[in-house]
């Protein structure tokens, strides 16, 4: 029911690679990966000309049916990819989703053709923004474990990557809980 609802209200909407979703309060999270602790949280991973930061997911309540996933993206490549599918063996389905505005309203739709991560730029996914939500949980996401997630780029390719479960309202990944 939930999912329909979704689709109905998707239509095609510009890919917008600047502009607000992606000024994170002029923190570039990017820089300062390598730096910080705990190395867990900063895993970095690299497929192709990708290299993937910050991945977190936020913790669950008992039965609830979706969860969310953020990470930045970076491509250093001559040429865009696109993030064309997600799963994770606890969710019946990935999704790739955008915050859009809708009238006055501001709304969450499912990117059917994907995320494009135009060369020479990064891409974040979090809260408010572009996110991956991971629908039909088949159990409670805990605070400090982890569940796997499989990302398939078009060009880079698939790859599976630990996501580290961060707090219920986790702004970030475990180590950057604050960065107003
Ligand atoms: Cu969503």
């Amino acid at each position: 029911m939930f999912r329909s609802a979704l689709r109905a209200t998707l239509f095609a909407l510009p890919l917008v690679v600047a502009g607000p979703a992606f000024a994170h309060n002029g923190v570039d999270h990017s820089k300062d990966a390598e730096t910080s602790t705990p190395a867990e949280a900063h895993a970095e991973t690299k497929i192709g000309d990708l290299t993937i930061t910050g991945a977190f997911t936020r913790a669950t309540l008992p039965k609830a049916p979706v969860g969310g996933g953020y990470f930045t993206v970076q491509n250093s490549g001559d040429a865009d990819d696109r993030l064309i599918s997600v799963s994770s063996p606890v969710a019946n389905e990935g999704q790739i989703h955008e915050m859009a505005m809708v009238g006055d309203v501001m709304k969450m739709q499912q990117l059917s053709d994907g995320l494009v991560i135009p060369a020479g730029e990064t891409v974040e996914l979090k809260p408010g923004g572009y996110h991956l939500m991971l629908m039909g949980l088949s159990e409670q996401l805990v605070e400090g474990e982890t569940i796997p997630l499989t990302l398939t780029f078009e060009t880079a390719g698939e790859i599976t990557i630990d996501l580290p479960i961060a707090a219920t309202a986790a702004s970030g990944a475990p180590c950057h809980m604050s960065h107003e």
